[in-house]
């Protein structure tokens, strides 16, 4: 198979093309990202001779087009992806979120190109303590710039679907985790943070909850919808990881060995989703789908070993990401 994946040095992206090369040698990968500041080349370097990667923006139509044309199916990861620079900056994501998409989507029809559109947990909006987890029909509610625009990015790909018959499925993942995650995310900020030797910053309160799956089980969830999903079918992916905030800083300390109190709390993020949480019965029972990583401190220690075998692959970004965040008015409450 040939397989376009934008965004693919990016976090999930880049996870997605290690995997499927891992497990599927007979696939040909071809790339195309922007390297924008969330792409990094070097986590392609490992498998940079067994890859094609084209630099390019995937709005270009003419490229994304050139490029459709010559695979038999596109996986869609490339996005601007981090809600905190969607408050301060949101046009890019209009750009990339949309406008990308929607020249995948034209591509696709016209070559007649089988499509997997990434997305997310969040164009449901948020849930209370107490409410069921999202499943595949619950209304989009979507409270940032960075959520509204993916939800318009999924609307796009279901009325390509209806209106022109692209052979389109799509996947609403929750919050992941792994190797490879830009520093300004949640996760891999406190870990660095720790290693630096500086405290963890939990915004506000820290009792928000997110819904956590290791980048892995993402990914075969992804070729498992890419595989056998129905044309047309949005499918959940999530391994019932809730936790809330200040939960993960506190097993991030005990993995540092340090106190469970030894963190910050800072400016809260304006418009905050209280809560995300995904009911993944549909992928588990039409697909049969299950997630490895079971157990999330597991995982995490994994994620912190990587981190402090990778410096230099993080390092670069850190202090650049920490000044944006003091810059945007992050303090210490
Ligand atoms: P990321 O920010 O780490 O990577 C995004 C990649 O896309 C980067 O390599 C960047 O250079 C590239 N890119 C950005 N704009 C581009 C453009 N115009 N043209 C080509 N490439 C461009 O993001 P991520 O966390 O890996 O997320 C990947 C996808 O998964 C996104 O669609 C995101 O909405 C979705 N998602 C992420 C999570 C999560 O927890 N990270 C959860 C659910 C869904
Ligand atoms: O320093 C921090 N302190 C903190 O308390 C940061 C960076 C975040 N947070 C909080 C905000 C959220 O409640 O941690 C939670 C996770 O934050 P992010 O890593 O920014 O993720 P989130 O906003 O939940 O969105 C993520 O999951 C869904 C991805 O970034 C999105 O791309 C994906 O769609």
């Amino acid at each position: 198979m040939r397989l376009l994946v934008t965004g693919g040095a990016g976090f999930i992206g880049a996870n997605f093309v290690h995997q499927t090369l891992a497990e599927r040698p007979g696939t040909h990968v071809v790339v195309l990202d922007k390297l924008t500041y969330a792409g990094n080349r070097t986590s392609l370097e490992p498998v940079a001779d067994r890859i094609d990667f084209v630099h390019g923006d995937v709005a270009d139509a003419d490229l994304v087009d050139r490029l459709v044309g010559g695979v038999d199916a596109v996986v869609h990861f490339a996005a601007e992806s981090h809600n905190d620079n969607s408050l301060t900056q949101p046009w890019p994501f209009l750009q990339t979120n949309i406008i990308g998409t929607y020249a995948l989507l034209q591509a696709a029809r016209r070559h007649d190109v089988r499509y997997h559109h990434i997305s997310t947990d969040e164009v449901y909006g948020d849930l209370d303590a107490a409410a069921p987890a999202f499943s595949e029909d619950a209304p989009y509610q979507p409270s940032s710039p960075y959520s509204a625009t993916k939800a318009a990015s999924d609307m796009l790909v279901r009325a390509w679907v209806r209106s022109f018959g692209v052979r389109a499925t799509l996947s609403n993942c929750s919050n992941n985790y792994g190797p490879y995650q830009h520093v300004e995310k949640f996760i891999p900020r406190q870990i660095t943070n720790l290693i630096d030797g500086v405290r963890p910053r939990l915004y506000g309160a820290g009792h928000q909850v997110r819904d956590w799956i290791h980048v892995e089980d993402h990914n075969r969830a992804v070729w498992s919808v890419l595989e056998h999903g129905r044309i047309g079918q949005t499918y959940l992916i999530g391994a019932n990881g809730e936790l809330d905030n200040k939960a993960v800083v506190r097993l991030i300390l005990a993995e540092f060995g340090r106190d469970p109190d030894d963190f910050d709390h800072v400016t809260d993020r304006p418009g905050h989703d209280q809560r995300y949480a995904i009911d993944a019965t549909l992928l588990r029972t039409e697909l049969g789908w299950e997630p490895r990583y079971s157990d999330f401190r597991t995982g995490l220690a994994d994620t912190i070993r990587w981190y402090r075998e990778h410096e230099n692959w993080w390092r670069p970004q850190k202090e650049i990401t920490e000044r944006a965040y003091v810059a945007a008015g992050e303090q210490v409450l």
